[in-house]
């Protein structure tokens, strides 16, 4: 009888010997902080916890052993004693003294984590459902970073899903790139909903509002990369727009800085008066040809091209096909284009008129004529051949 007892008492402790075996593999632990913030965040957050087990310790210990020491089987008596002045004194004054304690080097925290001034870079980050855009304030380089785990790893719905690659939901086409110990400031909105950039080694949590910017700011000390995660329940996708930040050194933020400097369309130039000139701000092949099409407006007695397909598609295709992003056939990229424009010219006219896929109709510029947004097709074909 005993010995069954025993036998299954034995093999309860081994069963939780073996979890927290099994439980070493993971640090019970925040994620090791890279910035000055997180540091101090960090130190809080273990430096308060101990605080609270010192106070839970002393309270307890007290209690279990007045409740133990006094019962009533040893004869204990109440004392009966009102207003004691040392007692209600002390008990006042040591909590305040621990909360002030706290709230200190807290406080002093927070203000850090909200001075953004005096920052080295600026990137304005606009959150999308469901992915997000940076925009470097100061360098004209602006992309999307949308999500990178193929789709076949997620879904279920034709068999078991593929398997799941190392950061499975955490990675991303484009990362933000930012230069290790300069200080980096976040303008952080939204275009639809709310949602947030949050990246737990930054100690950042930073919600994205339509309509407000609000900012943050870090300074990483290590190269290397950090990932997060929307933070808002922002719907349906909202699991699949991470964050990824890249730390690079200043030698090679410059490198990476200039690669994307060339990617980007060429800066507004004001119009000339050249018979020729076609202005590549933004407006301009939208003005030209609209012109075009009702030729009373023709400025400035130039003969406006109705539709000069390269200027469309750098002020409104670019963003998407010259980089590739979101699966948009790159420009040049020959072997994306080619079983597209085996499809025929009408139907690649029709894909980018209404839409395709995640290609909103006319690149999502509804008031550009259809003269331009063909002639836009026509260039990108022409750049596959
Ligand atoms: C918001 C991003 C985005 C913008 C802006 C954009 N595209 Fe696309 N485009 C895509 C994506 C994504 C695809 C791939 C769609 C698919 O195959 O599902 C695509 C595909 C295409 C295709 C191939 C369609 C087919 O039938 O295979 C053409 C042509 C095209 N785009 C033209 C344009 C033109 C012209 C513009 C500018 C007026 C433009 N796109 C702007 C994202 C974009
Ligand atoms: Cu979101």
């Amino acid at each position: 009888m005993l010995g069954k007892h025993l036998r299954a008492a034995a093999a309860f402790a081994a069963s939780l010997l073996a979890s927290t075996a099994a439980l070493a593999a993971y640090d019970v632990d925040i994620l090791p902080p890279v910035t000055p913030v997180s540091h101090e965040i960090y130190k809080l957050h273990w430096g308060i916890l101990w605080v609270c087990v010192v106070i839970f310790i002393i309270v307890f210990g007290a209690m279990f052993w007045s409740v133990f020491k006094h019962r009533r089987s040893v004869g204990a008596k109440a004392a009966q004693f009102h207003e004691n002045t040392t007692i209600e004194v002390i008990w006042t004054i040591v909590p305040f003294v621990i909360l002030i304690g706290m709230a200190y080097p807290a406080t002093k925290t927070i203000l850090d984590m909200k001075d953004a001034g005096n920052a080295d870079i600026s990137i304005k980050v606009t959150a999308y459902q469901w992915k997000w855009e940076y925009d470097y304030l100061n360098d004209g380089v602006r992309f999307f970073a949308n999500l990178a785990t193929p789709r076949e790893q997620i879904d279920e719905r034709h068999g078991p899903a593929a398997k799941r690659s190392e950061n499975y939901l955490l990675e991303v086409d484009n990362p933000v790139v930012v230069p290790v110990g300069k200080k980096v400031r976040l303008l952080i909105t939204s275009n639809d909903v709310i949602h947030g950039w949050y990246v737990p080694q930054f100690g950042i949590n930073q919600y994205g509002i339509p309509g407000f910017i609000k900012d943050a700011w870090f300074t990483i000390e290590k190269a290397g990369t950090y990932r997060g995660q929307c933070s808002q329940i922002c719907g349906k996708e909202h699991g699949f727009m991470p964050i990824v930040v890249v730390a690079k050194e200043p030698g090679e933020y410059a490198a990476w800085l200039k690669e994307q400097k060339a990617k980007m369309p060429a800066p507004a130039t004001p119009v000339s008066d050249s018979a020729d000139a076609v202005a590549t701000t933004s407006a301009a092949p939208v003005a030209a040809a609209a012109a075009g099409g009702a030729s009373a407006k023709v400025a400035a007695g130039a003969p406006a091209k109705a539709a000069d397909g390269k200027s469309t598609y750098d002020s409104v295709c670019m963003v998407c096909h010259g980089t590739g992003a979101a699966g948009a056939p790159k420009l040049g990229d020959k072997a994306a284009w080619a079983p597209r424009i085996a499809q025929g010219k009408n139907t690649l006219y029709a894909s980018a008129l209404k839409g395709k896929g995640a290609m909103p109709p006319k690149g999502g510029n509804a008031a550009l004529p259809d003269d331009a947004v063909k002639a836009a097709v026509d260039y990108m074909t022409a750049a596959a051949k």
